[in-house]
């Protein structure tokens, strides 16, 4: 079976040091860099919002970071200005061997729909792209690694096993932001929708 490796949001600012920080985002560069040569093909994706994106709370009169609102799609949670297309805090953590990836997935560029997910966006309609990309270059079984666990790497696994992806999340490989108990809700979310948990 041909496999690929999606590195999900491996960013300065999910790292330590950056705007909306994971705990530990960077520990996990090394090891996701000996993963890669184990796969057919690697898929880096990044986070790139525009400056006015609508799930920062610096958009919305009177809100903090971490509140949520409700957008036209459903409940967003607001986050710190982050990921800001063309800044320092989007580029790829300096030490992610971006030389090995094979396509670059930008995601979140539409002002009004945040996209957690790497297939669709978060009105769960909109897609990315990248399924045609993985479906023409004959890619049936995905590997997951990245930032963070209990929103991007999420998301995107879900939606991968529901277009009928074989998928396996390394959390072994990833980092959380675990709001509210949003890591446990996003392993039990994952084990449902059949993704295998390596
Ligand atoms: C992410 C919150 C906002 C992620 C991206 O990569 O998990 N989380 N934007
Ligand atoms: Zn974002």
């Amino acid at each position: 079976m041909t496999q690929a490796l999606i590195v999900i949001d491996v960013q300065n600012d999910f790292c330590p040091g950056g705007a909306l920080a994971v705990p530990g985002g960077d520990d996990i560069v090394p090891g996701i860099n000996a993963l890669m040569d184990d796969f057919d093909a690697v898929v880096l994706t990044q986070d790139w919002h525009p400056i006015d994106h609508s799930s920062f709370a610096s958009q919305h009169a009177g809100k903090a970071p971490l509140e949520m609102i409700d957008m036209a799609y459903g409940p967003q949670v607001l986050w710190p200005d982050h990921c800001v297309q063309g800044s320092e805090g989007a580029a790829f953590h300096a030490g992610l061997n971006t030389d090995r990836a094979d396509q670059v997935l930008r995601k979140g560029f539409r002002r009004t729909i945040d996209s957690y997910s790497a297939f669709f966006e978060n009105d769960q309609t909109t897609p990315t792209g990248l399924e045609g990309y993985l479906r023409t270059r004959g890619i049936e079984k995905l590997t997951l690694v990245g930032l963070a666990t209990d929103f991007c790497v999420n998301f995107s696994a879900v939606d991968a096993a529901k277009l009928g992806f074989d998928v396996t999340v390394r959390t072994d490989l990833c980092r959380a932001i675990d709001l509210d108990g949003s890591l446990a809700a996003a392993m039990a979310g994952m084990q449902d929708a059949g993704v295998r948990i390596g």
